[in-house]
């Protein structure tokens, strides 16, 4: 990869500054064109992912065709369709819901182009319409979110935790994950008693409104709030302020991406623990898209490695995150 890096570099420096140098064609074309369907730019974590695919095709001499869908399912097919009449190398794209890919990516399947999935997955019968998905394991997310509050149990001593749940996007991946994981785990102990589950749609607006509705059915009866992403539960904190209640003393606020605003919030001891999900895809979607170009064989799911933050950490040394 650094060879490729090296010698895309040498002639972009030649073409630019040795007028006796003259570049070849095929070494200024770049290295693939590949089709990116983002979902959205719900939260620091879509905004971060979006920033890291950019820059990482620049780094890697791919030429990048990006679409922002709005939330949108049906703009994301149309994209997809775009792709495909444009004849790109390659397509990937953040799924926003699991359900209704299948004729589109038929279409893909049909028209020779391979997809990768980018964050989020798909449910379908035909295993063959995706070549890889690379993404967090967001069960494993929930459960690690889960241990952390057994673990908090344990230190706070108490007989029962009321729990509510603030939840992704209906029918995304890391909303019916999440929720599997932190609830399968939490099972197997009788202290734990989940009020309700409410969706925020991953959105800070909806956290807030979700808190509010929460806090006004079961006030201080509120001991747990997870919640399945940092800007949900950055609106939820002042709701919880508002009414006098101290997040992270009298409430344990459990959250999931680990963007930089919410770690500060940790730190301050006001959220107490986060599972951290890395947008950082863009370097593994680049290389698994050039492998492919290669006839390289390619993992059907790529996880990347992912831990979780919590007061029971010191963070003082912690790097920015970058999101
Ligand atoms: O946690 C959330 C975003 O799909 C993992 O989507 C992603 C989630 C992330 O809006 O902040």
């Amino acid at each position: 990869m650094k060879k490729r890096l090296a010698a895309g570099l040498i002639s972009v420096l030649c073409f630019l500054t040795l007028s006796g140098c003259a570049p070849r064609q095929q070494e200024l074309q770049a290295a693939l064109v590949l089709g990116f369907s983002q979902l959205g730019s719900e939260s620091s974590f879509r905004i971060g992912n979006t920033r890291d695919i950019e820059d990482k095709a620049k780094r890697y001499g791919v030429s990048l065709m990006m679409d922002d869908a709005n939330q949108k399912q049906e703009n994301q097919i149309k994209a997809i369709r775009r792709f495909i009449a444009y004849r790109v190398d390659v397509i990937a794209f953040s799924p926003i819901v699991e359900e209704g890919w299948d004729n589109v990516l038929t279409e893909a399947k049909q028209a020779g182009i391979p997809v990768i999935l980018v964050d989020r997955t798909i449910q379908t019968s035909d295993r063959e319409l995706f070549v890889s998905q690379i993404g967090a394991d967001f069960y494993e997310e929930g459960v690690m979110a889960a241990e952390y509050l057994l673990k908090k149990a344990d230190d706070l001593g108490k007989d029962q935790l009321r729990l509510v749940e603030i939840t992704g996007t209906e029918n995304s991946t890391p909303m019916k994950q999440r929720h599997e994981g932190f609830m399968d785990t939490i099972a197997k102990d009788d202290r734990m008693v989940l009020l309700e589950s409410v969706n925020g749609d991953f959105l800070r607006s909806r956290g807030a409104e979700c808190m509010r509705y929460l806090l006004d059915r079961y006030g201080d009866e509120i001991d747990v709030v997870f919640s399945h992403n940092d800007e949900m539960t950055m609106g939820a904190l002042p709701e919880i302020e508002k009414l006098g209640y101290r997040p992270g003393k009298d409430m344990v606020i459990i959250s999931i991406d680990g963007g930089q605003e919410a770690i500060d919030i940790l730190r301050e001891g006001k959220i107490n623990c986060i599972v951290e999900c890395t947008p950082m895809l863009g370097s593994i979607l680049m290389e698994t898209a050039l492998a492919l170009k290669a006839g390289q064989s390619i993992d059907h799911e790529i996880h990347p490695e992912e831990r979780v933050f919590s007061d029971y950490d010191d963070l003082s040394a912690l790097p920015p995150r970058g999101y």
